[in-house]
């Protein structure tokens, strides 16, 4: 051949491969131009969160209920028993998430932060601590309100975007056991343990890291509950990484990985392709009674947990599809070719490429800015302005600020998060987006930063404004 042009598969070597599915329905893409961008960002205050979804040409703000539903789950929805108590399809998501998970007892929530602030108000006593590897918004934010106090105990290698180690979300199990040594056992609420954590660049745990938590735990009689989130995905990282799980399936490591904990909420709006839905599951029988008792107060009857019948049969036919070998590779494998593309032209993002997004090092774009001129919150807005590209700050507005001094948590994270939903964009749509981060990058040293003109008291990140310095 004489051509200069290389498929991706030729570009590494390899042979190509493609989406597992192909495209039975369209939804339009409306590209504003950079006049009408400039005015749109003004109005929300140079806040992505504020802008209306109109006005934005490609959504990389969250993978959070944006993925696309299959033919499968559409048709599943019409068969929505709308029933107020006993709905079959609560039955559905039970089985599912039993098969799949492998817990016993299952409360369904609206989304993954009812479910968060259920566990947080029936397993936190006031002042006790609750050690996690590294903090999630929402997360901790509930077990703050139940009184509990945050402990980060994830390796330090998660806190530097330049570190390659392969399993940065792993628990230094060094930090937790001195913090069992100096707090004793009873005052640990339990250990809050997420896959492939999110606020360090969707970084996996490994199995081998699990296993010794567990054996730790136990021996102090503490219990150990995990964010399930993206717990799918941390699987596939397993299955490609860690030695002995080559040849097994990424249901089958997923159920061994979750069979080391005592129970997991989930945010159901990301690996499970639902548009809205959690969950809660516990092995405990009295826990559970606990649980599901209070769910009636916060979200709705136990066998609908604030949802639609139809969502919940959504929820079950896409836990089913979301451990599929080809769905998590084509996943993984669609977020890890923009990382490449971006690493190739030496655009400093985190390392390794995470599972659900790619995280721009902010203070790397923007080493004249101070953290409170707010780096990352800056990078978004560029991006935006560039292209209409949508993505979120994941630096020291998203830290929010400490309870006890007031002050901003400086988290050394100052990153902005390009967050793929799950089989909504193409290839084609990634290199558009790989050329506006570039023209952001060719850019940075003209890139002045921002200054916060309003606070809210919760979740700051959502509702803050900024104005340009
Ligand atoms: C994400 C989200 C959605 C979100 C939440 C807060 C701020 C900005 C965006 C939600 C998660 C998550 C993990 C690991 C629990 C929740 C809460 N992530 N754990 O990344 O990532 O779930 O949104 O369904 O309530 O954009 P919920």
């Amino acid at each position: 051949m004489t051509s200069h042009l290389q498929t991706m598969g030729q570009q590494s070597g390899r042979r190509s491969w493609a989406e597992p599915w192909k495209i039975k329905m369209v939804e339009p893409l409306r590209m504003i131009d950079r006049a009408a961008r400039e005015q749109a960002l003004a109005e929300a205050g140079c806040n992505t969160f504020l802008l209306r979804s109109d006005d934005v040409y490609i959504d990389l703000l969250t993978d959070s209920g944006t993925s696309a539903m299959s033919d499968r789950q559409w048709a599943g929805m019409m068969t929505g028993d709308e029933a107020y108590a006993g709905s079959r399809n609560y039955y559905n998501l039970e089985a599912a998430i039993r098969q799949y998970y492998g817990y016993r007892y299952v409360v369904p929530t609206h989304q993954g932060r009812g479910a968060e602030h259920l566990i947080s108000q029936v397993a936190i006593k006031r002042g006790q601590y609750v050690p996690g590897n590294m903090y999630f918004t929402t997360t901790r934010l509930h077990q703050e309100l139940a009184g509990g106090i945050f402990v980060d105990v994830i390796c330090d290698e998660a806190h530097d975007p330049q570190s390659t180690a392969p399993f940065k979300g792993n628990v230094d199990l060094d930090k937790l056991e001195r913090l069992i040594a100096r707090e004793g056992a009873a005052s640990i609420a339990y250990v809050s343990l997420a896959g492939t954590v999110n606020m360090a660049g969707g970084q996996p745990v490994s199995m081998e890291n699990v296993r010794a938590l567990r054996q730790l735990t136990a021996k102090h009689g503490i219990r150990l509950y995990l964010d399930a989130t993206r717990m799918v995905e941390n699987a596939f990282f397993i299955q490609q990484q860690e030695p002995g799980y080559r040849d097994k399936t990424i249901a089958a490591i997923l159920k061994e990985f979750c069979g080391h904990t005592d129970g997991a909420w989930m945010s159901a709006k990301k690996d499970s392709l639902v548009n809205i839905g959690g969950w809660l599951a516990v092995d405990d029988w009295n826990l559970f009674e606990e649980l599901r008792n209070l769910v009636v107060v916060y979200e709705g009857l136990h066998t609908y947990g604030g949802l639609a019948g139809r969502d919940m049969e959504a929820m079950a036919i896409g836990i089913a599809e979301s451990v599929q070998d080809d769905h998590v590779r084509c996943r993984v494998e669609q977020v890890r070719y923009l990382g490449e593309l971006l690493s190739e032209w030496e655009i400093p993002i985190v390392r390794p490429i995470g599972g659900h997004a790619i995280f721009l090092d902010a203070r790397r774009f923007y080493p004249h800015l101070a953290q409170d001129e707010f780096p990352a919150q800056t990078l978004a807005a560029e991006l935006y302005l560039d292209s209409g590209i949508r993505s979120m700050e994941r630096g020291i507005v998203s830290a929010g600020r400490s309870p006890s001094t007031g002050d901003h948590y400086r988290p050394k994270l100052e990153l902005t998060r390009l967050t793929i939903p799950r089989r909504v964009y193409t290839q084609a749509h990634m290199d558009v987006v790989a050329e506006s981060v570039l023209a952001a990058w060719q850019n940075r040293e003209r890139t002045r930063g921002l200054k916060m003109v309003y606070e809210p008291k919760y979740l700051r990140f959502f509702q803050a404004r900024f104005e340009r310095l």
